[in-house]
């Protein structure tokens, strides 16, 4: 696959001989037309408006019938002729991955005012609907223009999902109507790093912006909310809502915390229906992730509180607590249309209150919670830390590396990342893609995270949308050697080193 050199690699390219040549780069025409505008913004941003031909659109954009299969809706095809461009699609979320093919060839394809590409024609569509990447935005906040500006070179790849870490011990990003401690207090640390108090939050409009400015690019914004641990940042600023009641503080260590909020606490479940009421209210998205993670029993199981919940729910130890609560937050969201999804400890201590059927499993310690969930029959997204999805782990296991020094995590391992691996059909067809996670503890600059995200997502991006088994990193390195040249175009920083 030499010329185009897409990435994610589409299903099909057929080279036709002679090329496409324009002076300036041509606009589209037709159908989809938001997906063309934005097209066209993007190519502005990189080249500048006066990049564009004055002469007659010669992209033609149309809709064509769906056949059946579920990736129908994200299918495209591309022909490159001579004389223009032809973008077919069975609806806008194609159109904007057939887009995203196209601005991919002008990145590369234009310079000094000319556009050169290869006719051909190419087909294409997606191996799983969520391809995605999990910001953390609370052990580094991230401004809101560096978000958009990640999430636009995300498109780029055919990411579908950005999901949005906004809580945890390190602060709390989101503004909740009726808690506003919880961005008053709980959004600023005082970090010891760099001796000065760090943090900020989102305003709802700046949120509103980022998920409008998303689903332009066809990408859903699942936000996560992690609870019950996690929550350093929630007590700081509600003391009342942990077993021991403090004294609290938003977390300037990091790793995993013993406070916790208290399951013997009615109130931990106002708090949650007001922060599922803001998050309905700001997220289209099906999905609300509830964390779930990392949740130390040690205060349930000495809090008087937490031991008459599990004498009155009939419990046999502490630990499911965390089922129970789990449950009823599934619930919560239920009521408000959506499903939970939770990281892989949602599966255990599950005995006495077994993991709702809506419920989706996000496996991250390896992947066999996702295995056991698939089993299960429940919904899984895999992102195993085994498996190249840590990107905040080290490119390479070299001490000259930026990343947390207990992993590495290398293009490689993404491109091998198989999500049903292992699985029977049935089992298969519960896995909703896989994602890569930016986790920030050691990450306090937007460049330090892109350095982290380029070019693993990349690599992460194609074994998520394309299928076939034939992974072949030095292929892949070859057409990354044209593809860092769209990356430099958008000003993005990117590890250079080896692959794997
Ligand atoms: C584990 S992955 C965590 C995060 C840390 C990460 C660091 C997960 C669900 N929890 O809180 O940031 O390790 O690699």
């Amino acid at each position: 696959m030499g010329e185009y050199a897409i990435i994610p690699r589409p299903a099909s390219v057929k080279y036709a001989g002679g090329r496409f040549l324009s002076r300036g780069l041509p606009r589209a025409a037709g159908a989809f037309g938001g997906e063309a505008r934005v097209f066209e913004a993007q190519l502005a941003a990189a080249f500048g408006e006066g990049a564009f031909s004055g002469g007659e659109a010669a992209i033609r954009a149309c809709e064509i019938p769906a056949e059946g299969a579920a990736a129908a809706g994200e299918f495209y095809w591309l022909e490159i002729l001579p004389d223009g461009i032809r973008l077919a699609a069975a609806g806008a979320a194609g159109a904007f991955r057939g887009f995203q093919a196209l601005r991919q060839l002008f990145l590369s394809g234009f310079s000094g005012g000319e556009l050169s590409v290869p006719c051909g024609t190419v087909e294409d569509w997606p191996r799983y609907p969520w391809r995605g990447l999990m910001l953390d935005c609370s052990r580094t906040f991230f401004p809101a223009a560096f978000v958009k500006k990640l999430l636009d070179a995300l498109s780029l790849h055919h990411v579908s999902v950005l999901h949005w870490h906004l809580t945890d011990d390190q602060g709390w990003r989101l503004p909740v109507r009726g808690y506003p401690l919880l961005t008053e207090i709980g959004s600023v640390r005082y970090d010891s790093r760099f001796r000065r108090r760090v943090g900020g939050f989102y305003s709802e409009e700046e949120i509103r912006g980022i998920v409008a400015y998303a689903a332009e690019r066809h990408i859903e914004v699942v936000p996560e909310v992690d609870l019950p641990g996690h929550t350093s940042a929630v007590l700081a600023a509600y003391p009342g809502l942990g077993c021991a009641g403090g004294p609290y503080r938003v977390e300037d260590r990091f790793g995993i915390c013993e406070d916790v909020l208290c399951a013997g606490n009615d109130g931990i479940f106002d708090l949650a229906e007001a922060v599922f009421d803001a998050l309905a209210g700001l997220f289209p998205s099906k999905f609300v992730h509830i964390g779930g993670d990392e949740v130390v029993f040690k205060h349930w199981q000495e809090c008087p509180k937490c031991q008459r919940r599990i004498a009155e729910l009939g419990l046999d130890s502490a630990p499911q607590l965390q089922s129970w609560i789990t449950s009823r937050l599934a619930g919560m969201l239920r009521e408000r249309g959506r499903a939970a999804i939770g990281w892989d400890e949602i599966l255990d201590n599950a005995e006495k209150f077994p993991l709702p059927e809506d419920a989706v499993v996000m496996s991250w310690r390896s992947s066999d919670g996702g295995k056991a969930a698939a089993a299960m029959g429940r919904r899984v997204v895999m992102t195993p830390l085994t498996g190249g999805c840590y990107l905040d782990y080290r490119h390479l296991d070299c001490p000259d590396e930026i990343g947390v020094w207990w992993g590495s995590s290398t293009v490689a391992q993404g491109l091998a990342l198989d999500p049903a691996a292992g699985m029977g059909e049935g089992e298969a067809a519960l896995v909703l893609g896989g994602q890569g996670n930016l986790w920030t503890e050691a990450l306090y600059a937007g460049k330090l995270a892109e350095y982290m995200v380029f070019p693993r997502i990349c690599a992460i991006a194609e074994a998520l949308w394309t299928a076939g088994a034939d992974r072949d990193v030095a292929e892949f390195g070859r057409r990354l050697a044209v593809h860092r040249l769209r990356l430099d175009a958008l000003g993005l920083q990117q590890y250079r080193g080896p692959l794997g």
